[in-house]
């Protein structure tokens, strides 16, 4: 199985409409291995590590504003075959309106700054963003559908 790995992030709006186990069951039903999972209530600080690409950008300060204060937010670690860009592609565009249905976004969102999740852009930032939201490590097991999932 490839080791590849992804930062999957359900936001507060997410959490607080109850998509948590719907977005779960996707990554999931596609064939990715859950490796970790969490709730967590993030600091700004800690956001601003997270989204420090975006620093600079006029809605940053609304952005980790809302994160750290709209309640918990799930926390996952995906690991499978292209899991960075297949999970971008499950999540649809930033903008929750250029969305195509099917996708996370373009089933349970309308606006940008509610867009229900996040997935790590790159193979590298989502290996940086694990190590920050995850410093106790990943779970070590083997799934048990691998085979029926890969040839
Ligand atoms: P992404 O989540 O699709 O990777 P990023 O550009 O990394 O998009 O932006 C992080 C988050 O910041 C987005 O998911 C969205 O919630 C918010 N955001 C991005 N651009 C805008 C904007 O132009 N207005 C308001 N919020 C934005
Ligand atoms: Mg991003």
């Amino acid at each position: 199985m490839s080791s590849e790995l992804s930062y999957i992030m359900i936001k507060p709006d997410g959490v607080q409409r109850g998509l948590v186990g719907e977005i779960i069951a996707r990554f999931e039903k596609r064939g990715f291995k859950l490796v970790a999972l969490k709730l967590a209530s993030p600091t700004e600080e800690h956001l601003g590590k997270h989204y420090a690409d975006l620093k600079d950008k006029p809605f940053f300060p609304k952005l980790v504003k809302w994160m750290a204060s709209a309640g918990p937010v799930v926390c996952m670690a995906w690991q499978g075959k292209d899991v960075v860009k297949t999970g971008r592609v499950m999540l649809g565009a930033t903008n929750p309106l250029a969305s195509a249905p099917g996708t996370i976004r373009g089933d349970y969102a309308l606006d940008m700054g509610r867009n229900v999740c996040h997935g790590s852009d790159s193979v590298e930032n989502a290996l940086k963003e694990i190590a920050l939201w995850f410093p106790e490590g990943l779970a070590q097991y083997t799934l048990a559908a691998e085979p029926n999932v890969y040839e």
